[in-house]
């Protein structure tokens, strides 16, 4: 085996930051172009799976010698040139890669390339992966590329780090798990601030990479206009530089009303200049966008949060949407840069039902005739990102009715890696199965005169296939952190490959990316990924069960959005969880419906009339869309308390199986992850019997009933 990788190192990627360096004792390294990086990381896989030292080769002479991998492109590459038509690597697109085995006479050798650089990059981590999950790498014909464009990741990361505040930056979402990226230094972590470089960041890029994912916006969505500053900028641009070899991009978030911030004195505008039409406030943003792109030239652009939980917006002025994304969106058109305006917002005044109030407040700027006769307010380079289901990140949602309904709009799907609220770093939960299951859901879309689309689950919606649109994006809620692990809990980790992966390509099983993981964090040996796949595939019906069962939605105390408060109210309506379990001596859920707040009509008419009646409404949505009488016989045969009931406890056994499934493990496992799992699952078990208890309890107090009969004693 040898790795051939012509002319690596031969387009040097300029450097913005000129002395660019590693913290003193990395064990990273710096790479400057993405052949680079797909060449050092075949040597390290390629050693450590076949347990010898792999040599490298920038001239293969005439014929590649035996079990030779050759990476590169057309470019880049004699060898590539000769084995593969420029047709060939044209169909794959940009990011795509093929992956071909040749032989002469009994000898092989195994030809990786992309169109781009990072193309081929993706193609070596792909060949890597299949080696160490142990499938065929012999005879290969692959050929793959991405269904989306853009897949990102937003990391909810503070300047300063709110400890155990779930509401204002990661450090609450993460547990311990803190910031990933350190811009100030101070502390314990002194002159390790950027641009100094840290392993981690390193580290990080290579697994986003190894996933596919290409962008990053690194601030939280609440954001600081200090990264908007000079200094940040330099900082920020480092950064940038080190992860450009990966194929990972910049982006920031920022705050609508950051160019009255006198911290950008004398360039700082009144409120009055905030017009989204005028030209002070396009001005602006096209000045600071392109002191961005003085320093990082392949910037993507902003991510917005506005008029959303506090935050600043256009409505602040009498605006709407349309107007203020359009205005950032056409100051950095010229250069080339993107807007992905968040839809996650519930003004109170809009509608009774939170539920309702996104559609309501965009809706109909996508419906808007324009004047050249088009529809659509929103510009090209506008995305519209909006969380997978109607609320907020809860363990099961319905899809967001946006899904299908914005067609003269792109759209984002924007999910949350991080575990807010499915067990931050202590419950085992994988949400692969969860994507899945909403990437996968059937929206019934029809087109305007009212026929069924042909590709129409929202996958399809998402990737653009069903409704003509050629740009397309997912964006991950990153769990990035400190920990040596990256994630904090070991299998948080899942969250983050299965994310890449499945914003890939998200017809993906859950299961295969599952067992992918397995093999590759774990071990290879088959009762071990038989178990452990076992264990990640019930996690997260499990925390349903115990958390939010039959379309139960968010009963989480506002202090730490991890355990259980049910009988919470706090200032805000839509805050709280009696809000949203509406108890009564009747029964529990909200009634959505059309005798209730008739959200159910947003969807299309198939979803709305399927969810609309309680007798064909999915049980394990029904909650979501109805108030659940305590006696309805459920499809079980029991009566919705006993079942509820039954379901809560369900979870909580399922997190005891998993417990004692891990400890019979621990003859294959490392003795540290195998004791750091244990510990955290002893956590999970006693967590999900928390919230077992305090909901039944409290149910109790409204239902006026007992435990039933054949559940076995609750605690
Ligand atoms: O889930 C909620 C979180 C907030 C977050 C908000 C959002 C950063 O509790 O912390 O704000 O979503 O998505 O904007």
């Amino acid at each position: 085996t040898a790795v051939i990788v012509e002319n690596a190192g031969r387009k040097k990627v300029h450097r913005h930051t000129p002395n660019l360096s590693m913290a003193p004792g990395s064990t990273e390294k710096l790479v400057q172009t993405t052949l680079e990086a797909a060449r050092d990381e075949l040597v390290r896989g390629l050693g450590g799976l076949l347990d010898r030292a792999v040599p490298v080769k920038t001239d293969p002479g005439d014929k590649p010698s035996d079990g030779a991998v050759i990476v590169g492109t057309r470019d880049s590459s004699r060898i590539v040139r000769q084995h593969i038509s420029a047709d060939d690597l044209t169909s794959v697109g940009d990011d795509g890669y093929l992956i071909r085995s040749f032989f002469r006479g009994t000898q092989g050798f195994t030809v990786i390339a992309g169109n781009t650089e990072v193309g081929a990059l993706y193609g070596t981590f792909a060949f890597l992966r299949r080696l160490q999950t142990h499938k065929s790498i012999t005879r290969l014909d692959i050929s793959e590329s991405p269904r989306v464009r853009h897949r990102h990741l937003n990391n909810w990361e503070t300047v300063r780090l709110y400890a155990g505040n779930n509401a204002s930056g990661t450090g609450g979402l993460n547990g311990e798990n803190g910031t990933i990226f350190n811009f100030t230094g101070t502390g314990e972590s002194a002159g390790r601030n950027l641009p100094v470089i840290l392993d981690r960041y390193i580290v990080a890029a290579r697994a986003m990479a190894s996933v596919g994912m290409n962008g990053i916006t690194i601030n939280l969505v609440n954001a600081d206009n200090v990264y908007l500053t000079p200094e940040y900028i330099a900082q920020e641009a480092a950064l940038a530089d080190a992860l450009r070899p990966y194929g990972i991009k910049l982006a920031l978030s920022i705050n609508y009303t950051a160019p009255t911030d006198p911290r950008f004195a004398p360039d700082t505008l009144t409120n009055e200049q905030l017009d989204p039409h005028g030209e002070e406030f396009r001005g602006w943003w096209n000045r600071r966008a392109r002191l961005l792109q003085a320093s990082i030239p392949d910037f993507t652009g902003f991510t917005v949060k506005a008029n959303s939980e506090g935050q600043p917006g256009p409505q602040d002025f009498g605006d709407d949407h349309g107007d203020g994304a359009n205005a950032i969106a056409a100051a950095v058109a010229p250069l080339g840069m993107k807007i992905y305006w968040r839809t996650f917002v519930y003004n109170a005044d809009v509608d009774e039902d939170r539920l309702k109030r996104a559609y309501l407040e965009f809706g109909y700027i996508n419906d808007e005739r324009q004047p050249d006769g088009t529809r659509g307010r929103f510009l090209d380079n506008v995305f519209l990102q909006t969380k997978n289901g109607p609320l907020d990140f809860q363990a099961r949602e319905p899809i967001h009715p946006m899904f299908g309904r914005m067609e003269h709009t792109n759209q984002a799907l924007e999910l949350q890696i991080t575990q807010e609220y499915t067990g931050q770093d202590e419950m085992l939960c994988y949400l692969g199965p969860m994507w899945e299951e909403a990437l996968k859901t059937d929206t019934y879309a029809r087109d305007e005169r009212g026929r069924l689309l042909d590709k129409r689950l929202m996958g399809h919606i998402v990737d653009g296939t069903a409704q003509g649109h050629s740009d397309t994006a997912i964006v991950g809620v990153a769990n990035l952190g400190n920990a040596d692990n990256l994630t904090g809990h070991h299998f948080s980790q899942a969250n983050l490959f299965a994310f890449g992966r499945q914003s890939w390509d998200w017809t993906l099983d859950s299961a295969d990316i599952a067992a992918d993981w397995v093999r590759m964090t774990w071990s290879n040996r088959k009762n071990v990924v038989g178990t452990i796949v076992k264990m990640m595939m019930g996690s997260w019906e499990a925390l349903v069960s115990y958390q939010t069962p039959f379309g139960m939605a968010h009963q989480f105390r506002s202090s730490d959005h991890y355990g259980p408060n049910p009988a919470e109210r706090l200032a805000r309506d839509d805050w709280s969880p009696v809000y949203y379990n509406k108890a009564d001596s009747i029964g529990l859920g909200y009634d959505r419906s059309s005798t209730g707040s008739d959200f159910t009509a947003q969807y299309f008419p198939t979803l709305a009339a399927r969810y609309g009646d309680i007798d064909t409404v999915p049980e394990n949505l029904l909650m979501w869309f109805h108030h659940v009488r305590w006696d309805r016989r459920m499809r079980s045969g029991r009566i919705f308390w006993d079942e509820l009931v039954y379901r809560y406890q369900m979870g909580v056994q399922y997190v005891t199986w998993m417990r004692l499934t891990w400890d019979s493990l621990q003859p294959s496992i490392d003795a540290r992850r195998f004791s750091e799992v244990k510990t955290k699952l002893t956590i999970h078990e006693a967590d999900a019997g928390d919230w077992r208890d305090t909901c039944v309890n409290y149910w109790k107090e409204f239902s006026g009933r007992d435990n039933p009969a054949d559940n076995g004693p609750l605690s």
